[in-house]
């Protein structure tokens, strides 16, 4: 897409993100409605719905045709990353939305023909919006951000994921213990910002395509990598393993998982 275009839509979806945050705390004024998805670990509120079709409605205006996948469905049945594809997280970290009231935030992430074209992670309680692409690079709150050291795995905090750390799944347990220690948050979009902010050296959870979408197109501006844990490309329409790093955590993680 040509430069100018992609910087209207980045423009308009920053105002359609922050809109989004200002709707979704008023509803946390209001006593939230939670259910269960396929277990008590597996939630859903009314906001993560609302918000979801909120972005929906919002993006259909800015990109008529498009295709967009949505965590809660109800977007559209995607099958293919060719043309406009969108992709969106309204609630990530619904389990700390419904216990902490904090640390969630909502992700949307842009492709055209595959190629990662606009991203947004909006850590909601801080108010932080990253956002960007590789033609206009990322900007957190509208200032344009550094790519982070590339620092290595034995030098930084590591972003686990509880599941797979208990579990030791990918030797995880080694990979905390090269590092400095590993870090949790209950949330894919604000551990994957602390890697763009140079907070941790990475991040590696088993995600599902909206977890990651948004913190790919992010992740590759700022010159980090994202892979699946053999080296190979991310694949958008598939859920997996994904490491989100350094350059050089990346190279040292591969050699232990
Ligand atoms: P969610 O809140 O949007 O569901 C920690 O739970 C992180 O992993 C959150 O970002 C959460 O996103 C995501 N997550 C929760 N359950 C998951 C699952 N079964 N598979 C993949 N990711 C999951
Ligand atoms: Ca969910
Ligand atoms: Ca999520
Ligand atoms: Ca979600």
């Amino acid at each position: 897409m040509q430069t100018n275009v992609v910087k209207q839509l980045n423009d308009a979806m920053q105002t359609v993100m922050r809109t989004a945050r200002e709707q979704v705390l008023a509803k946390m004024g209001n006593k939230l409605t939670v259910a269960e998805k396929t277990s008590r670990r597996d939630l859903v509120t009314n906001v993560d719905h609302s918000n979801e079709d909120f972005l929906i409605s919002q993006i259909r205006q800015l990109d008529p045709t498009a295709h967009i996948l949505a965590e809660e469905g109800t977007g559209d049945r995607v099958t293919s990353m060719a043309g406009h594809v969108w992709i969106v997280d309204p609630i990530d970290g619904t389990m700390n939305f419904v216990h902490q009231r904090n640390h969630f935030a909502m992700m949307v992430g842009f492709y055209v023909d595959g190629e990662p074209t606009l991203g947004y992670i909006y850590d909601v309680m801080a108010n932080k919006l990253y956002a960007g692409g590789p033609q206009l690079g990322v900007t957190l709150n509208g200032e344009p951000m550094k790519s982070p050291a590339d620092a290595d795995l034995a030098d930084g905090l590591f972003g686990a994921s509880a599941p797979l750390l208990i579990q030791d799944r990918f030797n995880m347990q080694a990979v905390v213990a090269a590092s400095l220690g590993p870090r949790i948050m209950g949330s894919a979009g604000i551990q994957i910002s602390q890697v763009l902010a140079g907070e941790l050296i990475a991040y590696l959870s088993y995600l599902r395509p909206w977890d990651f979408a948004a913190g790919r197109v992010l992740a590759e501006t700022l010159g980090l990598v994202v892979t699946t844990l053999d080296g190979s490309p991310v694949d958008m329409l598939s859920s997996g393993a994904v490491l989100i790093a350094t350059k050089r955590a990346q190279r040292s993680i591969l050699a232990i998982v």
